[in-house]
């Protein structure tokens, strides 16, 4: 039995947590009880040690048709800036283990921002990405403008920005947002499959290849080689690079400990 009302989580075999979007009704617009719950969500996945990598992800029609325009109508500038409204959003992108984005249908607005949230997204044969709130006489509020423009660079970003168009899934995979396609009857169990994956290698080894990938997107070139090594380094102290090196030599599945 899930304790939320907007979301469905399960925990899969292998370390793996599946948490589904689940308010149809309105194509899964993100309102603030989703926020709650899915930061619950992810810091319960974040510390759970049995579990090592999830999976975020919505409906065939809609991974999310972005923030819930009906919560937002009526707010003025002083309920949105004095709440820091969506700002708990960030918690998204501070878990530590890694969360895989499987879209499906329409990812708009604060949708597609979630889905760059997460460490990659994993996109059905009929996603389709777009930052439509212009029309809406708005902007991304949830990092899209800053995401989507490192993802698919300045040209793409700003027409899709400026025009609210929708990108499909072999646009957004040539312009390097997804990781790749896959036939939507497949995508989540694809996506759990990847998952479980991840969730089978080292943990500290995990986390570290989680950080120092995002530390690209946050420093310069040297520094971000000199985090990578430190970070390497650091991993020779783990004894999970023991086990790992000699189940190499010695031709066998390594037996992690998480130490
Ligand atoms: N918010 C609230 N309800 C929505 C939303 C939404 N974003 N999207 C769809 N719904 C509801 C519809 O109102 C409708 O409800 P009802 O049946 O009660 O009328 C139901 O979902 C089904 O939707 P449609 O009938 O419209 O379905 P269609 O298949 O005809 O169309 C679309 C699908 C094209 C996805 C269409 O629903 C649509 O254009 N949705 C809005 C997309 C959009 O503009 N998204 C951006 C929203 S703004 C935003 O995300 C800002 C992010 C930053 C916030 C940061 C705050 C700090």
């Amino acid at each position: 039995m899930s304790q939320y009302e907007t979301l469905i989580v399960e925990q899969r075999e292998g370390g793996v947590t599946l948490i589904t979007l689940n308010r149809p009704q309105a194509l899964n617009a993100l309102n603030s009880q989703v926020l709650s719950e899915l930061i619950a969500a992810l810091e319960a996945f974040d510390a759970d040690a049995s579990q090592g990598c999830a999976v975020l992800t919505g409906s065939a029609k809609a991974f999310a048709a972005g923030a819930d325009i009906k919560e937002m109508q009526a707010m003025d500038f002083a309920a949105m800036y004095g709440t820091n409204h969506f700002g708990g959003y960030d918690r998204v992108t501070a878990t530590r283990k890694p969360v895989i984005a499987a879209v499906a249908g329409y990812a708009l607005g604060g949708g597609c921002e979630l889905a760059m949230m997460c460490d990659f997204i994993l996109a059905a044969d009929t996603a389709k990405f777009g930052q439509p709130e212009i029309k809406l006489a708005v902007s991304p509020g949830m990092g899209g403008s800053q995401r989507l423009a490192r993802a698919v660079g300045k040209a793409k970003a700003m027409e899709m920005c400026l025009t609210g168009r929708m990108m499909d899934a072999a646009e957004a995979e040539r312009a390097g947002l997804v990781s790749r396609i896959v036939p939507a009857d497949d995508l989540v169990e694809e996506a759990v499959k990847t998952a479980a994956t991840i969730a089978g290698m080292a943990p500290l080894a995990v986390k570290a290849n989680k950080e120092m990938v995002n530390a690209a997107f946050e420093t310069g070139l040297t520094q971000g080689v000199a985090f990578e090594r430190r970070l390497f380094h650091g991993l020779f102290g783990t004894a999970d690079q023991k086990e790992g090196m000699a189940a190499f030599v010695e031709k066998r599945p390594g037996n992690w400990t998480g130490r």
